[in-house]
Order: C-alpha cells, then sequence, then structure tokens
C-alpha cells in the first residue's frame, strides 16, 4: 500500500513550529515531547521529522540513519525520564483498527506508574 501523508496534520504543524509543543529531546531527524493529554506522569511522543504516516511506513521507507536516529531517541527519552528502573510501555497506533488519531508517525512512551496488563 502506498501511504499519502497529509502535511496539515497537527505534527507537522508542531515540527514546522506552527503549533507550541513541550520539548523533551530533538535531534537531526527525530523530535520526542510531552502529550497534551497524558495517560501517566510520563507520557512522551517520539516522531520522525520526515512524512511517515505510521510505522510501516516509516520502517519500510526512512532511511538508515533516521531509523537509527529514532530508535536512539526512544531509549534516550527511556533513560533521560528515569523510566529504566521502574519500567514502562511503547504504543505506535496505527490506521482505523489501531485509532490512529494523528496520522504522523509517532511512538507513544508511558511510564512513571504502573501501567496494568495490557495483553491478556
Ligand atoms: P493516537 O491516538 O495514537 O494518534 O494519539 C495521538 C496523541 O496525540 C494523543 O495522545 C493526544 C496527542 N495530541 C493530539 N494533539 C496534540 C497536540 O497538539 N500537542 C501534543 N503535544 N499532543 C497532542
Amino acid at each position: 500500500m502506498a501511504y499519502v501523508y497529509d502535511d496539515q496534520n497537527i505534527f507537522a504543524k508542531i515540527l514546522r513550529g506552527e503549533i507550541p509543543n513541550s520539548t523533551v529531546l530533538e535531534t537531526d531527524h527525530t523530535l520526542a515531547f510531552r502529550d497534551i493529554q497524558p495517560q501517566a506522569p510520563v507520557h512522551v511522543l517520539v516522531i520522525p521529522k520526515g512524512p511517515y504516516v505510521c510505522y510501516d511506513h516509516f520502517a519500510s521507507d526512512a532511511s538508515d540513519a533516521e531509523i537509527v536516529d529514532f530508535n536512539r531517541t526512544i531509549a534516550e527519552v527511556c533513560k533521560t525520564e528515569g523510566l529504566q528502573d521502574g519500567g514502562y510501555r511503547i504504543i505506535s497506533n496505527a490506521g482505523e483498527a489501531g485509532v490512529q488519531e494523528v496520522p504522523h508517525l509517532h511512538i507513544h512512551v508511558l511510564g512513571g506508574r504502573g501501567l496494568g496488563r495490557m495483553l491478556q
């Protein structure tokens, strides 16, 4: 499937600086910022700067440099937010079944409390 990227989505606007955000980390290829509706004491969104709709789009089409940078930034968020001891959860919703609200790839990094069992 060929994904079509909508550059009017809210995270594209954040990347262009049209909407403010609470930045946690920024690299050449990746931005990490706090979710506006946090579901846990730590709720950070990590997004690539490139125009990727969802995870498989990114993992198929992004450069090795983008993919490495994205994953290293997720790891860095876990470290800087102090999640390594207590644990954390990473989630990426995709498409209709995944109930993806914003059509720009984002990884939710959640932690800072017991998160409960998600899969039975
Ligand atoms: P998802 O359902 O996985 O697409 O989650 C989208 C998340 O994005 C949701 O947790 C709320 C967050 N969000 C939506 N609009 C904004 C915004 O303008 N700023 C920030 N920081 N987060 C937003």
